[in-house]
């Protein structure tokens, strides 16, 4: 077909709505995923000022949630950080409240810095550690609060990854405000972690959902459960020790659209390249190290986030005892049959 004869050809039937298959067909079913993200790393130090300042322009309350968002910078625009995933830095100040409300999107939070906030999810207070993994399921009401300032109160952080650019492409997004600013607390401190948390649940505890009853994952065990496993030969050439979290019902993840991790790098550790289907988050909770990423290497430190595009060779080195919490949405990969993971020699 004649060149000029294509354009008539095309603008005619772009009349109709029709486009002609043969001109994107490679572009729509790529040999490999096309690289769509970009590799990025995002410093806790160059990023904290700008997160105290935002504390000064603008209430938790007023804000809703104080957040700064973290783009990926080549899809700006978007509140992505992957394709399918968003991540955030909160900040809630002494004595303030973010408001409850509720959405379809699934929240994760990781807590960065400070020990005075909780964050409170269907009637349960959930008090918030540096290093605690926390979970706030699809359609859950939650709000967040932290101590007066005389009571101990100091600035809370932490990174909230939520499955928004997802559900944006589903059209499942739904969302609304409780009638009041807290909700009611109707359960025990720590009732989550007694009842699920344990390795037991309560007798008659019947499993008929992927979401996990277990809300709070404190950092303290899962330290521990890493440095044991250490001890006991659990270093891998790729991954050092990692261990993904668990709904302890079913065995799955905690959330159905979002995998959780975390892992230990021994000071010293040179992890072997790796690569899998999905694009990854992680956050830097101890130590500092190095990634290279598609052959681009950042340094990292504590709080730092970074991110590992779909199909980019990964690999991890420590220059001190690192761990890294990271998550992603591997559980659609696994669900839909399309993980591929790849372990180089
Ligand atoms: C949200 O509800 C939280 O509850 C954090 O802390 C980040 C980003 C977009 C939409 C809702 C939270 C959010 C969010």
């Amino acid at each position: 077909m004649a060149m000029s004869q294509a354009s008539e050809f095309n603008a005619r039937i772009g009349a109709d709505h029709l486009v002609p298959l043969w001109e994107q067909l490679h572009s729509l079913v790529p040999e490999v995923p096309p690289r769509v993200c970009a590799p990025a790393l995002w410093r806790y130090e160059a990023l904290r000022p700008h997160l105290m300042e935002a504390g000064r322009l603008i209430t938790a309350e007023q804000a809703v949630r104080r957040v700064l968002v973290m783009e990926n910078p080549a899809i700006p625009g978007r509140a992505s950080i992957t394709q399918t995933l968003y991540a955030g830095l909160q900040l809630i100040l002494p004595g303030e409240v973010a408001p409850t409300h509720r959405h379809t999107q699934s929240a994760l939070r990781l807590v960065l810095e400070g020990q005075s906030a909780f964050t409170a999810v269907d009637g349960e207070r959930i008090p918030m550690q540096p290093g605690d993994f926390i979970i706030t399921p699809s359609w859950t009401w939650h709000d967040h609060g932290n101590a007066l300032q005389a009571e101990g109160g100091e600035p809370v952080v932490w990174l909230d990854g939520l499955d928004i650019p997802l559900l944006g492409f589903l059209g499942a997004q739904f969302s609304g405000n409780y009638h009041a600013k807290e909700q009611p607390v109707t359960k025990v401190v720590g009732s989550s972690l007694a009842r699920y948390g344990a390795g037991l649940l309560p007798v008659r505890h019947r499993v008929n959902s992927p979401v996990s009853p277990l809300a709070h994952y404190p950092y303290a065990r899962t330290r521990e459960a890493l440095d044991t496993m250490l001890r006991d030969g659990g270093l891998d050439d790729w991954d050092g020790v990692k261990m993904r979290y668990v709904n302890p019902a079913t065995g799955g993840p905690a959330m159905p659209s979002m995998a959780t991790f975390m892992q230990l790098l021994p000071k010293g550790f040179r992890g072997k390249t790796y690569r899998s289907t999905d694009a990854t988050v992680y956050s830097v909770v101890e130590g500092r190290g190095q990634v290279s990423i598609d052959g681009q290497r950042f340094d990292f430190s504590p709080r730092d986030t970074f991110v590992v595009p779909s199909w980019a060779p990964v690999s991890l080195c420590a220059g001190e005892d690192c761990t890294l919490f990271s998550f992603s949405d591997r559980p659609l990969h696994e669900a839909l049959g399309l993980l591929r993971e790849q372990r180089q020699d």
